[in-house]
């Protein structure tokens, strides 16, 4: 496999992609209107977690493009629980891509404690052979499940996969608290909106 031609239609994409979404922002910005959307990444999958991946799930190397939905990834964080599904709404309505799943872990959090919503979508990439469509994975939070998933991916990386117990029910009371937090965040949302907007008065 010659991973640079494999994965420079992968590069492109996220480049895009992360152009486009944070163009999303940008005109909340210049319409003076509230953003849902905090900030924008966008990665694409290290070589190394690629094959761990597919080693972990038995994806043959042929299947890879089809079976590991982001290669291309790119995050949406937003401030908050309301916005997610705002953002999401926008998602559905661009022209550009098509949604081919989506995956709500806010509804129902994963066993680890992991919350966050998932588009996965098919993009188009323009190549010097023509149009290639790939899969990319758009992951919505806000940034208090963000905070959360950082942590608990550090350390699933520290421990290579295995937390120990003791960890792993503090991780869960940790998002327990992430989700709280979230929902008394929201219902403050207003309050906060407005005073973000009299801070943002007074330094224009
Ligand atoms: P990395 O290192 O972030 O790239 P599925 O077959 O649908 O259950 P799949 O295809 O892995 O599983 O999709 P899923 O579960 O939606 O997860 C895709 C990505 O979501 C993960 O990629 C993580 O980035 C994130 N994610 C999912 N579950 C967790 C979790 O419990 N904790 C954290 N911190 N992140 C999670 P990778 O390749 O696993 O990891």
């Amino acid at each position: 496999m010659n991973w640079e031609i494999f994965l420079a239609p992968y590069t492109q994409a996220v480049d895009e992609l992360k152009i486009k979404l944070k163009g999303m922002r940008k005109q909340f910005d210049y319409e003076s209107r509230h953003s849902p959307i905090e900030f924008v990444t966008g990665r694409v999958k290290p070589i190394s977690s690629i094959i761990e991946k597919a080693k972990r799930r038995g994806i043959a190397m042929a299947n890879v493009e089809e079976e590991i939905q982001d290669i291309a990834g790119l995050r949406v964080v937003c401030p908050f629980v309301g916005d997610i599904y705002e953002v999401v709404d926008m998602l559905r309505l661009r022209k550009d891509f098509t949604i081919v799943e989506e995956k709500d872990y806010i509804e129902k959090n994963k066993e680890s404690g992991y919350r966050s919503f998932h588009v996965i979508i098919s993009y188009p990439v323009e190549t010097i052979y023509g149009e290639k469509r790939l899969l990319a994975e758009i992951q919505i939070r806000t940034l208090a499940m963000n905070f959360w998933a950082i942590n608990e991916h550090s350390l699933n990386y520290k421990y290579s996969g295995q937390i120990p117990f003791e960890i792993k029910q503090r991780l869960k009371n940790a998002s327990e608290a992430a989700f709280r937090l979230d929902e008394e965040m929201s219902k403050i949302r207003q309050e906060i909106r407005e005073a973000q907007e009299v801070f943002r008065r007074k330094k224009d």
